[in-house]
């Protein structure tokens, strides 16, 4: 369970590793046929299946290969608190190189490593639905950066050919693949240079005590989740204190109890 010694060391120092073809064919293919509807034809969906993480995409909240990372990396108690999904055509691009330099976010998102673990407060996941070959223009990292202590220099902030710091890396992989990296390294979504769409699922997972991206999954969405699913949206917070002994905000509570998924407040949020 955990990381192997090599993912550790890797993760640690470049910000970013991969899990390859960690989903079956048919896990794949039934994902791409639902980013593909909610982006071209969102009628021909169920309404629970119109947006991520649900239908099909359901089965990436909780993947046993995932989790078994964020564990480790960031706590054994954690929350999905945004997903989204991608088709991105031949041509389009996410954009230039962002964060880094322990200045993306607050510290309490940030990257440290204590008494021999690593607390990564946000990890991004980036479902690799379509793989990724060498040229395509996958993700990009300048590795190290999550770790730097002086602010990103300009030098070293450039995607194009030759202006390219030497220390901006990517990766190849198969369909079905995860991409890990701490939110803290600085990285770019290039433009994508394949006749093939890339189609990818985002998420960003965080410790339970936290919540960066303010939830706007829709309610239909998440209410039709497993209750195992669900408990990764359960409401952030640790202990209740008005209970002795305290009520812990664990996953086999929410699971066991009856706490809404998606409370008055999410509702209104969302404009439901
Ligand atoms: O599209 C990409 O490759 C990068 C996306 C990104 O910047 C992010 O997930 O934070
Ligand atoms: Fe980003």
């Amino acid at each position: 369970m955990g990381l192997t010694e090599e993912e550790r060391f890797r993760f640690d120092l470049t910000g970013f590793m991969v899990r390859p073809a960690i989903l079956s064919a048919d896990e794949v293919a039934a994902i791409v046929d639902q980013i593909d509807r909610i982006k071209h034809n969102p009628e021909s969906l169920p309404p629970e299946h119109r947006a991520v993480p649900g239908g099909p995409a359901s089965v990436l909240i909780d993947h046993p290969k995932v989790i078994d990372v964020l564990h480790e990396i960031i706590g054994p108690e954690i929350r999905l608190e945004a997903a989204g999904c991608v088709w991105r055509k031949k041509g389009q691009s996410h954009g230039e190189l962002h964060g880094g330099a322990r200045g993306q976010i607050d510290p309490i998102f940030g990257y440290r490593v204590q008494n021999g673990r690593i607390h990564a407060g946000m990890v991004r996941v980036i479902f690799e639905l379509s793989g990724v070959n060498k040229g395509d223009g996958g993700t990009h990292f300048i590795v190290g950066s999550h770790k730097a202590n002086f602010p990103m220099h300009k030098a070293h902030l450039s995607l194009k050919e030759g202006k390219r710091s030497p220390f901006l890396m990517t990766y190849e992989c198969p369909p079905g693949s995860a991409l890990f990296f701490t939110e803290n390294v600085c990285h770019a979504g290039p433009v994508w240079q394949r006749d093939t769409p890339r189609v990818t699922i985002l998420h960003a997972y965080s410790h339970l005590a936290t919540h960066w991206h303010r939830l706007n999954i829709p309610p239909v969405v998440l209410e039709n989740l497993p209750r195992e699913k669900q408990a990764y949206f359960r409401q952030p917070w640790i202990a209740d204190f008005k209970t002795r002994p305290a009520t812990h905000n664990t996953m086999a509570r929410f699971i066991e109890g009856d706490d809404p998924v998606v409370d008055t407040t999410h509702r209104l949020e969302v404009g439901i």
